[in-house]
This record gives C-alpha cells, structure tokens and sequence, in this order.
C-alpha cells in the first residue's frame, strides 16, 4: 500500500482545535471505530494541560459509542450536526454544552459544499477497501462520506478487516452538481444506479491508513409489543385499503420506514399482509425487519443510505452477500433523502411522532417543546415529497401520564400541509383534504386513547365557542396538557373548565 500506517494516535495528532471534522457513515453503520476515540483520549490529555480542544463534528446521521460517546464525554465537541441519537449527547447539547444543528439530513452536503459552515479540514473515512489510486470502497453506511471526502483538505482512512473487500458493488456513489449547473438526478426506479461503486479520493489528501476489525455493534430493537403491534396491523389495513380503491397501484409504490421500534414494528406488520405484493423500498435505513422481508420474498429492493442492522443480522447480511448484492443499493444522504426523487418515486413515508395534535401538525422531536430527543432526521425529506405521508405513533405513553395526541404541539417539525394520515394502536385519521376541525374530529375519534377523547373534545369545544376561527385554538389552553404534566405529572388532569 502506497499510504502511510498510522497507529489511532498517530492519526488523533492531526486534529487541531476548532477543526471541522466529518465522520463517514450513517448510523453506526460505516462509522469510524478508533480514530474518534483516540481524538477523545487526546482531548482529555489537552484539556489536563490546560490546553483548549474541541471539534465541529459533522456526519451522516447518529453515529455510535465510540464516535459521539466518546467525543462528548471528554468535552471534545463544539458543534454537532446533522442528527444525534445518544444518551450522553442529547445530555450535553439540552444544557448547550454541544451546539446542536438540527439539519433535514438530505441537506447537509450540499450545505458543506456550499462553504456555509467554512471549510472541511479532515475527513475520517472507514473502508472496506482502499486501492493506491484513493478508491475507496465503503462499509455499510455511507451518509455524506462523498462530499466529506472531496471537501476536506486531509483524509484518514480506517481500514476495517471485518468488512469484506466483496461489498464492492453494492454502493452507488453520486454528488450532483451544485446551482446553477445542477440537472435532475437521474434516478426513475430505486433500483437504478446512477454512479460509481466507490469513492474516489485525491491519493494526495490520504495522510494515513489506521487498521481496525471492530463490527457496528448495535444492539437488537426492541421485540414488538401489543402497542406496535397494533400500529402496524393499522398501517397495514390503511395501505390495503388505499390498493383496494386504486389509490396505491396494483404493482405498489417504494416504501421508506423512519427509526425506532415503532417503525421496525410497522416492517414486521408488513411481513403478514400477503395482500400488499412484494414490494421496494426507497429509504435512508435499512433495520433488521427488512432484511427478513428480503429472505421472505416480501421486500424486492431496498435503496438505502445504510445498513443499521443488529450485529446477528450483520454477519447473516456479511456471510450472504450473494443473495442481498443484487437486492440494495447503498447511497450517498442526498440521494437516498432527495427530495427531488421521492416526489418522483411516488414514496409512500412512513415516519414516527413523539406527539401530534389534534389539527395534524407533529412535532417528531422536542419532549415537552424544549428537551431534543434525536433530531428530525431524514422525516422532512420524506414526509413533505411523500406520495402518502404517514406518521404513526402510540396514543399514550407512560402508563397513560401523556397522550401522544395533545391540543397543540409544543415543537413542530412537520405541519398539517405535510402530514396525510396519523396512525396510533387505536386507529387510522385520514387528514386529505379535511379542514382543521374536520381533522380534529377525525383525530380524536380514530387515534385518541379513551381515556383523553373527552378532554380534546372539551379543548376544541372551547376554542370553537371562545374563540372560532379555521383553527379554533383556545391560545391560553392549547399548551394545557404539556404543563399539566410537567407540574403534576399527568396529563389526564386538565381541567379545560379553568379557561
Ligand atoms: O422513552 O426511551 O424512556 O422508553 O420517547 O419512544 O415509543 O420507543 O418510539 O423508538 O420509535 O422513537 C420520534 C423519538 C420515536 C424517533 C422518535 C418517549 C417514549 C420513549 C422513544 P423511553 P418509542 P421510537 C429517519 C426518520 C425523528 C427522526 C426520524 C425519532 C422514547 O422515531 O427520533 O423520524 N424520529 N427519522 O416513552 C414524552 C412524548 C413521548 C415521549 C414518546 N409525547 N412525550 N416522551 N416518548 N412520546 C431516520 C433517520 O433519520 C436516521
């Protein structure tokens, strides 16, 4: 090999303070495994002596433990973004110790190609192969890895021996043009490939070579339970009634599912409902659930931007590549999340609610309107192109304290203009073309819990006899259920005769 083998902290001594840094992959999924750490343990040496040291970390969506884990807990980051899914982390950037930037992940290479945040100074690419011409040949994520490889004046590679030379050919690596020289993005089925099987790198930007053999490690979703079961049984019978009127074709649209174990239970609902053919998915993340659809002939095609699979699933992906090569195609966030695209496709979205309220706005993030939970995520670049766009979610949550479906939501990610249909265990609300009471009604009767369908019919009482108006929200009560569980606990103490 033409390039220089770097131990991790041979690698870490050339990240500077202030640097902007990005990390390939997409989930854990193709996220570097020692380069970050040993980043992490340098910060921790510099930040004993006295020294400042902090990184701008920019990636394809959640990393892993030992990118993001590592990187906060020894204070090493100033600005994250795209997305974060990590204990730690949503700890750090809700005190602002981490300035979080919350970006639709289909955006965020065009945005660094655009120079909006300076310039890239490195990039830590895991390979799966390298050749002395700078082609790389990515692992199971490839998020904005393309543009981070171009952009960045230094490149590390970490060459990861456990994934096999023979994923060559699964990735399909395209970086449009930018404004004013930008034509359609040449893609009119998932399945086509409209690029190139690696990532070309200047040979001349590759500092070094760290080797590692260190699997993704994520842990297995949770199993299914009687709420998502429910959820999915729903999505189901709402898909196969849109077939039946002819609304879906008979052939099926592609299919995106966002994260999370209410998404992977919705995968696991389809796997039964021989009704819906076999079908393709365009999407960002493919989870274990449909890797099985794959063996069970359910699931044709998936286009993706990873593999975020549970490490069994891993190695039965790794150890069949003959059988899964010809069925996926992993691209780069702005292909795989494009807009452009999945208005084209005609992609039915399937993403997942913290809380919704009653005239169909969702807020996909905020827990009681301040604390971030993850992140938007792809959801935006989804659900605002879809050909149907669903947002599921339970209709209570914690034994019942909160109604995912709530008078107002206290943060909002996707507006009623955006959101089709609310799925919850309790039922499908149709929201196409209805006016804002209209879909009240259909909210609280399909998808609010029994327990809370009178307090939201006593809320849009009040709005409509006070206050009237398209969107009869009664401004003082409309956030009554979010305070009344932050001072008692519960939301089922409103109290609506108050106002
Ligand atoms: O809390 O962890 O303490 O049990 O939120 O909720 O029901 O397990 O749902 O795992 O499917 O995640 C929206 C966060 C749902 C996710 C969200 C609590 C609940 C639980 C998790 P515990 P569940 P899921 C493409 C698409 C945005 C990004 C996106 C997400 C925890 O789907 O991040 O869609 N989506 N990307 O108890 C307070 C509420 C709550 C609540 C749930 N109303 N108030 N807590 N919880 N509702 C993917 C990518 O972009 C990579």
């Amino acid at each position: 090999m033409r390039f220089p083998i770097l131990t991790p902290q041979e690698a870490a001594a050339f990240f500077k303070d202030g640097d902007n840094v990005g990390f390939s992959g997409f989930t854990a999924a193709g996220t570097p495994k020692v380069v970050p750490v040993a980043v992490a343990e340098m910060a921790e040496r510099l930040h004993a002596e006295g020294k400042p040291f902090k990184i701008n970390v920019f990636t394809g969506a959640s990393t892993s433990d030992l990118c993001d884990g590592a990187l906060v807990r020894a204070n090493a980051m100033n600005m994250r973004t795209p997305y974060q899914s990590l204990g730690d982390l949503r700890k750090s950037l809700n005190a602002h110790q981490v300035h979080y930037f919350d970006l639709h992940l289909s955006e965020l290479a065009q945005k660094i190609r655009y120079g909006f945040f300076g310039g890239m100074d490195i990039a830590v690419i895991e390979a799966a192969d390298l050749l002395d011409d700078g082609s790389v040949v990515l692992g199971t994520g490839v998020g904005n890895t393309p543009t981070f490889a171009k952009c960045a004046k230094k490149v590390i590679i970490e060459l990861n021996s456990a994934l096999p030379k023979e994923l060559h050919g699964i990735h399909d690596i395209y970086i449009p043009l930018d404004p004013p020289y930008r034509s359609e993005i040449p893609v009119f089925k998932p399945s086509d490939r409209i690029g190139s099987s690696v990532v070309k790198i200047d040979p001349e930007k590759i500092v070094g070579v760290v080797m590692t053999d260190k699997m993704d490690e994520i842990k297995p979703f949770t199993e299914p339970d009687e709420t998502t079961k429910h959820i999915g049984a729903n999505v189901c019978s709402f898909l196969i009634g849109e077939m039946r009127k002819g609304i879906i074709p008979p052939s099926f649209l592609p299919i995106q599912s966002g994260v999370g174990n209410v998404a992977n239970a919705v995968l696991y609902g389809l796997a039964d409902a021989k009704e819906i053919p076999p079908f393709e998915m365009y999407t960002e993340v493919i989870q274990d659930a449909v890797l099985d659809l794959m063996k069970k002939g359910r699931c044709k095609f998936g286009s993706t931007c990873s593999l975020t699979v549970s490490t069994h699933m891993e190695e039965e992906f790794l150890g069949n590549l003959d059988f899964y090569k010809d069925k996926l195609c992993i691209r780069p966030a702005e292909i795989s999340n494009n807009p452009e695209v999945v208005r084209r496709l005609g992609v039915i979205t399937m993403n997942t609610a913290l809380e919704a309220d009653i005239f169909g706005n969702v807020n996909s993030t905020h827990v009681t309107g301040t604390k971030m939970m993850n992140g938007i995520g792809g959801s935006g670049d989804f659900t605002r192109n879809a050909y149907i766009s669903i947002f599921s979610c339970p209709s209570i949550t914690k034994g019942g304290m909160i109604s995912n479906i709530v008078p107002m939501v206290s943060h909002v990610d996707h507006t009623e203009h955006s959101v089709d249909i609310l799925i919850t265990d309790q039922g499908i609300a149709d929201l196409r073309g209805k006016d804002p009471v209209q879909r009240a009604h259909e909210i609280i009767d399909n998808c609010v819990h029994p327990e809370y369908k009178e307090l939201l019919r006593d809320y849009l009482k009040l709005g409509e006899n006070r206050v009237g108006g398209q969107t009869p929200h009664s401004l003082a009560a409309s956030l009554a259920f979010h305070t009344e569980f932050i001072n008692s606990g519960d939301m089922r103490n409103v109290d609506f005769s108050k106002y």
